[in-house]
């Protein structure tokens, strides 16, 4: 890294919910979450309407991929809800293992963390709130609110992403809503083991 490119200004834009510049951004939309809500059938059926809806999407600043480096981003999760489990990311657990801080900017979520042991714990994040991913524990948020909920995080830019055991086994707990309330529960589809 030369000098004269050892700092950079990256920004968040709190009106528009993007941060700049970033390297590498996805949007996520329900046809490609079709493993990941436990209401198949929910899902079927906002498809064969023919709607996609965009579930969350988030921005990332790598500076290297490279032992001590961080990534920074910025996730947007939408609100909304498949059966009546809410909007949430797919979740992963890093390849190698390392924490990971999240920072809750606007609306409000539940940060999902599991081990691989299949041990749970999660945390209400809101704006102004941080959470902590400990090394080698899964993690998932889910938007409980009716706005985009919205939060920055950063992770050792070297950690690698695997989404195949959640993709296979799903979380231990799902998030629903019940009486118009969010409710943590076991997952009735959890494959444990
Ligand atoms: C987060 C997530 C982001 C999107 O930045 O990557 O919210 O969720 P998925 O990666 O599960 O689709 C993070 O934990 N990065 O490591
Ligand atoms: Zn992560």
């Amino acid at each position: 890294m030369s000098l004269e490119h050892a700092l950079r200004e990256i920004k968040l834009d709190l009106r528009k919910y993007m941060m700049k510049p970033a390297k590498r951004s996805k949007v996520v939309k329900l046809s490609e979450m079709k493993d990941f809500f436990m209401d198949s059938e929910a899902v079927e059926k906002i498809l064969s309407k023919g709607k996609d809806p965009v579930i969350y999407q988030y921005y990332e600043f790598i500076e290297e991929e490279a032992p001590g480096h961080l990534t920074i981003g910025l996730t947007v999760l939408y609100p909304g809800k498949v059966g009546k489990e809410y909007f949430m990311t797919r979740g992963h657990f890093h390849e190698k293992d390392s924490a990971e801080l999240y920072y809750g900017i606007s609306g409000e979520g539940i940060l999902l963390i599991q081990s691989r042991q299949g041990e749970t714990d999660y945390m209400v994040l809101k704006p102004g709130t941080i959470g902590y991913v400990p090394p080698g524990w899964g993690h998932r948020t889910i938007n409980t609110g009716r706005k985009r909920f919205v939060f920055l995080f950063a992770y050792f830019s070297d950690a690698g992403h695997d989404y195949g055991v959640v993709k296979e086994k799903g979380f231990a707990k799902i998030v629903i809503e019940e009486k118009g309330k969010p409710k943590v529960v076991d997952n009735p589809k959890y494959l444990e083991g």
